[in-house]
């Protein structure tokens, strides 16, 4: 059987995403390293398969093609029958996508840009990630001290996305000692059957 080929880039946190959800559902990938510094992502080839020219894109048999993380965890817990992870109840399913939306926009302009500017000094506004990375990290606490997971009674893809750019804020300088519940979380994420670091 051939296995879904993904586009990867080792720091990147969107890539981290779909490689830790792969390992918390037991779904096997091909793992194909692009060298963002080096421009690979910016070939001919790499932009028919993404033209926001971005990791991670995955490939599935002849005809599959999916970019955006989050697009590419729906992807896999649907393909892979991954129920629990992605539920399909309308309200579960909602429950879900508002986490994911979280991800792409108040954890990415808050901790995620924080981490490029000082991680890889992307020409970001560093005071613009760090004060909106304290709002995001206190509603996200306040919500985790009456919730164990994000989107439901379990982890699913909702936690997966948020993790590893909240779990990597430190990175970006931005402390998370005021956030009890939010690192509860974190250890809680980490203690999953099948977790792997940013580094593996
Ligand atoms: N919304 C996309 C964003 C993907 C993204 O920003 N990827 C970064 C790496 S984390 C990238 O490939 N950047 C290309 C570049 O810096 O040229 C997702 O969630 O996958």
């Amino acid at each position: 059987m051939t296995l879904p080929i993904l586009y990867n880039c080792p720091p990147s946190g969107n890539c981290y995403k779909v490689r830790l959800f792969a390992a918390l559902a037991g779904i096997e990938l091909e793992i194909r390293d692009i060298d963002l510094a080096a421009g690979s992502q910016k070939t001919a080839e790499f932009t028919a398969l993404n033209p926001w020219q971005q990791v991670p894109v995955l490939q599935d048999g002849e005809k599959t093609v999916i970019w955006d993380s989050q697009a590419i965890l729906v992807y896999l817990a649907e393909t892979y029958g991954k129920h629990d992870w992605l539920p399909s109840d309308p309200v579960g399913r909602a429950k879900v996508t508002q986490w994911l939306s979280v991800a792409v926009n108040e954890i990415q302009h808050g901790p995620a840009d924080a981490r490029l500017v000082k991680l890889f000094g992307y020409p970001l506004r560093y005071d613009d990630a760090a004060r909106a990375s304290e709002r995001t990290l206190k509603i996200i606490d306040d919500y985790l001290s009456g919730h164990k997971w994000l989107a439901a009674e379990h982890p699913t893809i909702a936690d997966c996305a948020a993790y590893p750019y909240l779990a990597l804020a430190p990175q970006g300088e931005i402390s998370l000692e005021s956030y009890p519940s939010l690192r509860r979380w974190i250890s809680d994420v980490e203690a999953l059957p099948g977790y792997i670091p940013v580094d593996q």
